[in-house]
């Protein structure tokens, strides 16, 4: 228990970073959004990503304060960016087990009174569909009371959890991310691209957003367009970055 408590005076000594990655609209080129991405700045191991971080402290309390802190650092975010006339909305990647916590809504309604600037529409929740939800039935209700406030959700890695489709029927989120797995292999693999097909028609039919994720090359990006999905992100628009540097990003962008 030495990790949880160096995660705990990391975060009083303000080591971690949230990096944005843009969310993009193909077809009218517009950057509509950025998912949130947190990064540990270790002062002697350098910049650590989740995988090397999260696992080890998941369930613990420290999990759910890095789990406020993430909200927190993206609202302020959102606030700086809206304040220059950026308005562009940001995901954050919620742990299952701090979305069923009892204190959630209250938790999610005071931060966002702390940052009365920024509308509540323009924060995302991506729910890491792969961790398993005890109960989905909270989850839902979880989902409902944010829609009432205006928040949004999105559930994550779509089509890699074991129990996708009855996600997708029981959570009403808003969006479905693609997972980046059937779109890297999608243009070489027929079983992938079947696979997008079926997801796109999913999203269409229970009228979700769908956007792919892991899009490499303007080959991937030419045949979700052709496929009609036209919501994407990965290293073929940008690489996550530092929050500074977005606006310059998106200022260069076409
Ligand atoms: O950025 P990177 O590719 O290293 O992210 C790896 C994984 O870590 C992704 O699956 C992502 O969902 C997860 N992740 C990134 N940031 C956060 C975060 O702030 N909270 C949680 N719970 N997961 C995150
Ligand atoms: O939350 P999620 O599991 O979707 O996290 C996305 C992860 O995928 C992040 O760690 C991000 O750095 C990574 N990523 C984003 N775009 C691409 C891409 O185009 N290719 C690959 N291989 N990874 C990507
Ligand atoms: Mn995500
Ligand atoms: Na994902």
């Amino acid at each position: 228990h030495q990790c949880l408590a160096r995660i705990r005076t990391a975060l009083e000594r303000r080591e971690f970073v949230l990096y944005y990655q843009p969310k993009a609209n193909m077809h009218t080129g517009e950057i509509f959004g950025a998912e949130a991405l947190i990064r540990w700045q270790h002062p002697e191991r350098g910049l650590l990503l989740p995988n090397a971080f999260l696992p080890p402290i998941e369930g613990h309390a420290v999990a759910v304060e890095l789990g406020e802190w993430v909200i927190e650092a993206a609202l302020t975010q959102l606030e700086e960016w809206h304040a220059v006339g950026l308005h562009i909305s940001v995901s954050v990647n919620l742990g299952a087990y701090q979305l069923q916590r009892p204190d959630f809504m209250d938790c999610l309604r005071t931060l966002l009174a702390a940052h009365p600037r920024v509308h509540p529409s323009f924060l995302e929740l991506e729910i890491v569909e792969s961790s398993a939800l005890q109960d989905i039935e909270l989850v839902a209700q979880v989902i409902n009371a944010c829609r009432e406030i205006g928040v949004q959700f999105a559930l994550d890695d779509f089509g890699t959890g074991y129990s996708s489709l009855t996600y997708l029927k029981r959570l009403p989120a808003a969006s479905l991310k693609i997972d980046q797995t059937f779109v890297r292999d999608m243009l070489d693999d027929p079983d992938d691209l079947s696979i997008l097909e079926g997801v796109l028609g999913l999203a269409k039919a229970f009228e979700r957003h769908a956007i792919a994720e892991g899009v490499e090359t303007v080959e991937h990006g030419r045949l979700l367009l052709q496929l009609g999905c036209e919501l994407a992100q990965g290293y073929g628009i940008a690489v996550p970055m530092p929050g500074a540097d977005l606006l310059r990003w998106v200022s260069a962008w076409r």
